[in-house]
């Protein structure tokens, strides 16, 4: 109980102090009292916030990659214009053919055979005999066509002119699995008088036996069977055609 009463005094005369105080700085002026000794240093203040973040950096460099492999070759371009025109070359000097006459005519005479043979390289069936070439292709026609068939390839229509040439002749009917080949001479101009292309009298014939007979007065041409032997027949039935040159 005292000590209850001693507390509640403290509070009485802590309130009067307080009152006191209040009631001297409204309105009673005092005399200020001696200035007190300096106070010690406080202790430090606490770490400051972090500071707002700096200005944003410069760009970097580009980045170095290895570099990669060569692409694939491009299309060709497009052709360019086409360029101009040559000059005119310098004029030729003439030559003067020195070859002796001999010579030239033989020059002469071996261009045109291997022109003509060229002609007909094409042809299926090819025989030598003696300084002719018996060639044929296989072609089947009338008189007519094997004429022309035979001058179109620089040639003529064959004409054996020995024992020889007909064998070489019947030769041609085997590798042209033929009966019956057209022969190069007619005697439409004078009836029983054979003559060439050129006009000229056979030299050689090889007449069947009874031939030629200008059988019902139409046979004015010739053909060899496969024996070698001929025999005269019409101009217009068609038979294989073999060309010599
Ligand atoms: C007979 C004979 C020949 C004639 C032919 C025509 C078979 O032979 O008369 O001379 O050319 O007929 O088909
Ligand atoms: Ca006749
Ligand atoms: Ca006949």
């Amino acid at each position: 109980m005292a000590l209850l009463k001693h507390q509640f005094c403290v509070a009485l005369l802590l309130m009067e102090f307080v009152l006191l105080l209040a009631a001297a700085e409204s309105s009673c002026p005092a005399l200020s009292g001696l200035p007190g000794t300096p106070g010690h240093n406080g202790s430090p203040g606490r770490d400051g916030r972090d500071g707002f973040p700096g200005p944003k950096g410069e760009k970097g460099d580009p980045g170095v990659g290895a570099q990669g492999p060569p692409g694939k070759i491009g299309p060709p371009g497009i052709a360019g214009p086409k360029g101009d025109k040559g000059n005119p070359g310098t004029p030729g000097t003439a030559v003067p053919n020195t070859l002796p006459p001999q010579l030239q005519s033989d020059v002469k005479y071996l261009t045109d055979r291997l022109t003509s043979v060229e002609k007909v390289l094409g042809f299926r069936v090819f025989k030598k005999v003696g300084q002719k070439y018996y060639v044929s292709d296989g072609l089947v026609g009338n008189f007519d066509e094997a004429q022309k068939y035979c001058s179109d390839a620089g040639a003529k229509i064959v004409l054996p002119r020995s024992e020889v040439e007909n064998k070489v002749l019947i030769s041609m009917q085997v590798a042209l699995k033929s009966t019956s080949i057209y022969i190069g001479a007619t005697d439409k101009k004078k009836e029983g008088h054979f003559v060439d292309m050129k006009d000229q009298p056979l030299t050689f014939t090889k007449w069947k036996d009874k031939e030629p007979n200008d059988h019902n007065g139409l046979e004015d041409c010739i053909v060899m069977y496969k024996s070698g032997v001929w025999n005269d027949i019409n101009c217009n039935s068609e038979w294989h055609v073999v060309c010599e040159l």
